[in-house]
């Protein structure tokens, strides 16, 4: 570096010296947290909406609460656009799945089951991860890829469409399938819908949140319903907290569904339960809190 460069190169140290130390702290907070695998998995059930047949689960990675990152929406943005995100999905990745198996293995019976992984858009996209890390992820812990739905949301993540189908299809050649999560909010477009062309679509729990009661709601969950059967594609509720939401989405034939009311996140893996919503008693609103 030239003289004159390094004074530059100083300078802008100096300046930027309250910014440089945050992220910093940020990134020694997020090595601390793998380092002592200070991150708690829960599995949540999503069930058939007509039956009740628990049909897969979702895993969450959720790392304790502190200071710099209070919650884990925090967290994940945060490690979403930094340069460390490879590292850390890799590493959640791989913790999710080893305790999912250390759990099922004593659930012969569900062995075969779907399991639904968050999976940031911006790191499956990132040149420098290697496609198969995932796969033999997969095969270290004798998962079968068609066992596995990949949970895909735009939240954070500006992504390049058209690198990111090339890699779609890689996985779906592989057997996975994808769900396109946190449909509805506006993060996700319909032009995301068009070119992802998910197997599953979730809709967001803020759609499902009261939707007996508003019209405009309805409308949009109706129109993904049509979206969805016309493009053979299954819909996924979530957040479904109340018996008249259940009871209102069970009417629309929503398919299947995901939420406090069927079954909670929890470090065990266990089946949901359909609550029955015929039953006068049910049709209060649960005390779920
Ligand atoms: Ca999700
Ligand atoms: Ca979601």
């Amino acid at each position: 570096m030239k003289n004159n460069q390094m004074k530059k190169f100083l300078d802008y140290i100096i300046e930027n010296k309250n910014t440089l130390y945050l992220e910093f702290q940020k990134r020694e907070e997020v090595q601390a947290l793998l380092n002592t695998e200070k991150v708690k998995t829960f599995f949540q059930p999503i069930l058939t909406l007509d039956k009740g047949t628990t049909i897969a689960y979702e895993i969450l990675n959720r790392p304790e609460s502190s200071t710099l990152f209070p919650t884990t929406d925090k967290f994940y943005e945060y490690v979403g656009k930094s340069s460390c995100a490879l590292q850390v999905e890799h590493f959640l990745c791989n913790l999710a799945l080893s305790r999912f198996t250390n759990q099922i293995k004593s659930l012969k019976a569900q062995k075969d089951i779907l399991v639904f992984l968050n999976i940031q858009p911006q790191v499956l996209g990132d040149v420098y991860y290697q496609r198969d890390i995932l796969l033999n992820l997969l095969d270290n812990y004798q998962l079968t890829p068609n066992q596995i739905v990949l949970e895909l949301t735009e939240r954070d993540a500006g992504i390049n469409h058209e690198q990111f189908i090339p890699i779609i299809e890689y996985y779906r050649e592989k057997g996975l399938r994808i769900a396109l999560d946190d449909a509805g909010t506006g993060y996700n477009s319909l032009q995301t819908l068009l070119y992802l062309n998910p197997e599953f679509i979730k809709i967001d729990k803020s759609l499902i949140r009261n939707i007996e009661e508003h019209h405009e709601k309805q409308n949009l969950v109706e129109l993904i319903i049509e979206f969805a059967s016309k493009s053979n594609t299954k819909v996924i509720a979530e957040g479904i907290e109340k018996i008249s939401e259940l009871s209102y989405l069970q009417q629309l034939g929503v398919e299947m569904g995901q939420g406090y009311a069927l079954g909670r996140p929890m470090p065990q893996v266990y089946k949901g339960i359909l609550p029955d919503t015929k039953n006068v008693a049910n049709q209060l609103t649960l005390d779920l809190y």
